[in-house]
């Protein structure tokens, strides 16, 4: 059963390692591209990625000193994808056995604390190592398939994807949430056309999606690869899939209990975004910390109507259609 994390530190690396990657990162920021950020003020591309300077220090950090455990599962997206939503459904489904529906540990927690980000929990040293976590550890990253180290690629992933235009309208409106006080606000011009770009955070977003479409494909077996908007139409299906993936179906008693129908109104948008602790607590990352309403907004398919012309719409859905073109997955309207 996963539990949340405590804060137990690596001892297995001296100082002297870590100083040595310090070097190294302030080393590669100086010389890799730059682009603008959403957040801060700038994004910087680390092997074909547009990343936050501080999530290619993690990223180091993770190549280093990560040490995986055979039955950890991550939980794989691109922002805005549907994280706190799966990471909900997957506490609750691994978890089953653990909390009742009545008194659960999501009333009290909010579904991003329920277990690490990789990248806010590996920032500076002691770095953080898991080892008080039980089995299976779940994680959940950004960093798309391509960034991570093989020795994590043998553990099971589930990846969501969503829209890439309901994905930018959400960004783009949790980014102005967050984004440094002494820099102006975000247009939404601006944030579409760095978008197109790729230069938008663990973007491009179609690089992202195909890293882990294609891993999918050679490996189905260790990697779920699930669309919002099929888990919002079929969530009770979605469920019993992500269960069986984990290793832990769901048996008939289950089912005449309707556990899978519990599971799913729990962690619905309604009723998750209605809670207190999501209404009124805070969500710690790094030195920084959002609240947790912020994660939730509307929760819908298809919100980008409400802020791109067609020209705007026709611009993103040709490029994906584009990029996408020849690998068997359409995204959106690009089919
Ligand atoms: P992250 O990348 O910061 O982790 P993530 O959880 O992936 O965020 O995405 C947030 C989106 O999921 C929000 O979409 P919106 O801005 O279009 O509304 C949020 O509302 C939506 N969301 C959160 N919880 C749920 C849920 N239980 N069901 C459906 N959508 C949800």
């Amino acid at each position: 059963m996963s539990t949340p994390p405590s804060r137990p530190i690596t001892e297995s690396k001296e100082d002297g390692d870590y100083i040595k990657l310090c070097e190294e990162y302030n080393c590669l920021i100086e010389t890799i591209p730059k682009g603008n950020g959403w957040r801060v003020k700038h994004l910087h591309n680390y092997n074909g990625f547009w990343l936050n300077p501080i999530y290619i220090k993690a990223n180091l950090l993770l190549h280093a000193y990560f040490k995986p455990h055979p039955t950890d599962i991550f939980l794989a997206s691109f922002m805005k994808s549907g994280t706190t939503w799966l990471k909900a459904l997957m506490i609750s489904t691994i978890n089953r056995h653990r909390y009742s529906f009545s008194d659960h540990h999501l009333h009290y927690h909010g579904p991003q604390s329920t277990f690490p980000f990789l990248e806010t929990e590996l920032h500076s040293y002691p770095i953080t190592d898991f080892t008080d976590m039980s089995a299976p550890r779940l994680f959940s990253t950004h960093f798309p398939r391509t960034l991570l180290p093989p020795s994590v690629t043998s553990c099971k992933f589930i990846y969501i994807c969503r829209d890439p235009k309901d994905v930018l309208v959400s960004k783009w409106f949790f980014m102005n949430k967050i984004r440094d006080k002494d820099l102006p606000p975000l247009s939404f011009d601006e944030a579409l056309d760095l978008f197109c770009q790729g230069i938008s955070d663990f973007g491009p977003i179609w690089e992202h999606v195909l890293s882990y479409w294609r891993a999918s494909l050679d490996a189905p077996d260790k990697i779920l690869f699930l669309k919002y908007e099929e888990v919002k139409e079929q969530p009770e299906a979605m469920v019993r899939k992500l269960a069986a993936f984990m290793g832990e179906p769901f048996t008939k008693e289950e089912d005449e209990k309707r556990v899978v129908e519990n599971i799913v109104n729990m962690c619905s948008f309604e009723n998750l975004s209605n809670l207190e602790v999501n209404k009124t607590g805070v969500f710690k990352f790094g030195k920084a910390e959002v609240g947790n309403r912020e994660f939730f907004r509307k929760g819908k398919i298809g919100d980008w109507q409400n802020y791109m012309t067609e020209e705007m719409k026709e611009r993103i859905d040709g490029i994906i259609h584009e990029k996408l073109k020849g690998s068997g997955l359409t995204l959106g309207e690009s089919a």
